[in-house]
């Protein structure tokens, strides 16, 4: 039996031990959430391939001896850090695939990303439709699910904008089917473009309307037309090999000439989801990372997304416009930004 004293020593011992115990894990200082350091903007660019443009090698500038590397640094420079200078994609097919320094969450119900670009709306009276340098780059998104810190191929996922959806509901189909029977107003989701690189460069600087040949899976070729106003080769120079193949979806063409004697482009806006298809501060350019698709054009649920590829969705001559090319000058975080946006 244990002398009462012993015990009361005891008892009196355990709660010093215990009180002791609890004042120290009060001292012990809460761990504070790790302040957001995150970049809502790009920070890398994994591959940067634009197609025949008359801004390809100039947006950004091809210098003699550039590498593949050398031109996505290039692209990186122009894109980082809220920077917003201006990367072409060239014609059809061109394009670039970027990264962040994190995953951009998909939040239920809410656009997710904003692509910036430099499209903008003609000031003109006559156009019924919203219309003016409106030229839609297709987006493609990847969450990196192996978490090897690349998109892999089986990681892509269009994403679905409205021509993808439906082309025939864009407010200007009807107007453009009965006004410009020549336009191809098909959305293909298999299409593929071969563009040749040309023997020569021309002489002059005058137009030259058979300097680019390209070709389709579709039965139609043409030329890519080189413009005087801008000199340089429009072949990515950095590439070897003598031509150029890209795959993917075609949006139906939507550029149109008002005027019969002299040429005035316009081009009509896409109702949602695709990059430099309407001014980047406005809603249709933000994106929710719900619309993407697989190969089927079935809807798939992503957590977020790691990376992100944008091309050239249409292929067009504008006359006094050029190609049509897709650029981009951006990618924003929504959420990094709190910027809330529901769809
Ligand atoms: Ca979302
Ligand atoms: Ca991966
Ligand atoms: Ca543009």
């Amino acid at each position: 039996m244990t002398p009462h004293y012993i015990q009361r020593t005891f008892t009196a011992l355990t709660l010093l031990i215990v009180l002791a115990f609890v004042a120290c894990k009060k001292e012990t200082p809460r761990p504070e959430p790790l302040p957001t350091t995150h970049s809502p903007y790009i920070t890398r660019v994994l591959e940067y391939l634009p197609a025949v443009g008359q801004f390809t090698n100039e947006l950004p500038k091809y210098e003699a001896g550039d590498t593949q590397e050398d031109m996505n640094r290039k692209a990186l420079d122009e894109l980082k850090d809220n920077k917003r200078g201006l990367v072409t994609l060239g014609g059809w097919g061109g394009y670039i695939v970027v990264g962040f320094d994190h995953t951009i969450t998909n939040v239920a119900g809410q656009r997710d990303f904003r692509v910036l670009g430099n499209a903008f709306y003609s000031s003109s009276k006559k156009e019924a439709f919203e219309a003016g340098s409106c030229e839609p780059g297709i987006i493609m998104v990847a969450y990196d699910a192996n978490h090897n810190g690349r998109p892999d191929e089986d990681e892509w996922y269009e994403i679905a904008g409205s021509a993808h959806v439906d082309p025939t509901q864009e407010p200007w189909y009807a107007f453009l089917k009965s006004h410009a029977p020549q336009a191809d107003l098909n959305c293909y989701r298999d299409f593929e473009m071969t563009y040749y690189r040309p023997a020569n460069e021309p002489a002059s600087n005058e137009v030259w309307s058979t300097y680019i040949r390209w070709q389709d899976n579709k039965g139609n070729s043409g030329y890519k037309v080189k413009n005087p106003f801008h000199a340089q080769p429009y072949f990515p120079q950095w590439v070897k090999g003598d031509k150029l193949t890209f795959r993917g979806t075609r949006l139906p063409q939507n550029g149109y000439n008002q005027s019969s004697e002299s040429p005035y482009y316009v081009l009509y806006k896409f109702r949602y989801g695709y990059a430099d298809n309407a001014p980047s501060d406005s809603k249709d350019a933000t994106i929710d990372i719900d619309w993407a698709v697989d190969k089927q054009g079935r809807k798939v649920y992503l957590p977020g997304v790691d990376f992100i590829k944008i091309y050239t969705g249409v292929n067009q001559e504008n006359g006094n416009l050029g190609e049509c090319s897709t650029e981009i000058s951006g990618i924003t975080d929504l959420h990094l930004l709190k910027e809330d946006i529901p769809n």
